[in-house]
């Protein structure tokens, strides 16, 4: 089965736990424990982790190159800051989704610009936690065979 790593950035270890009006009141575990039901409906291994460090989201970037076929990203605010994990990004040769709990584009006007979007293959925003079992979907049917 295909590995899909799936990446959180900054503070969404507090997913459930502060502003729910924006995040809604699922925790990162329930996410996690989605995307692995998810994945097991698509015949893909979900690899999930959240760090609150560029460095160890970059570092885990680069092992995705040896060991996933394909990332799923939220990058969180890194999103806005980081050449560093745009850069990692590019060097991953698989398909990679970046997701956003929330609609970035109805917020302040920082949040409209995504260095991360430019390695994206797609971008998912505005749906919750629903955007990470589409980027999932998505993921799965550019890995999937083609028939013709
Ligand atoms: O909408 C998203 O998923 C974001 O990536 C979330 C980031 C934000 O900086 C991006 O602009 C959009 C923030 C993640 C922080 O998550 C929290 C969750 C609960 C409580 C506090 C922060």
């Amino acid at each position: 089965m295909p590995t899909v790593f799936v990446l959180n950035g900054p503070n969404l270890n507090l997913l459930g736990k502060r502003q729910p009006e924006i995040y809604g009141h699922e925790t990162l575990a329930d996410v996690e424990a989605s995307c692995i039901a998810k994945g097991e409906d698509l015949g893909l291994t979900i690899r999930f982790h959240q760090s609150n460090h560029e460095g160890e989201i970059v570092e885990t970037i680069h092992r995705a190159r040896d060991e996933a076929a394909a990332i799923a990203i939220n990058p969180a605010a890194y999103t806005h800051t980081s050449v560093a994990i745009m850069d990692a990004l590019l060097a991953f040769e698989g398909p990679i989704i970046e997701v956003h709990l929330s609609n970035v584009h109805r917020r302040e006007e920082f949040r409209s610009h995504s260095w991360v979007s430019k390695a994206a293959t797609g971008v998912i925003c505005g749906l919750g936690s629903q955007g990470y079992l589409l980027a999932l979907d998505a993921i799965a049917r550019i890995l999937a065979p083609k028939s013709v």
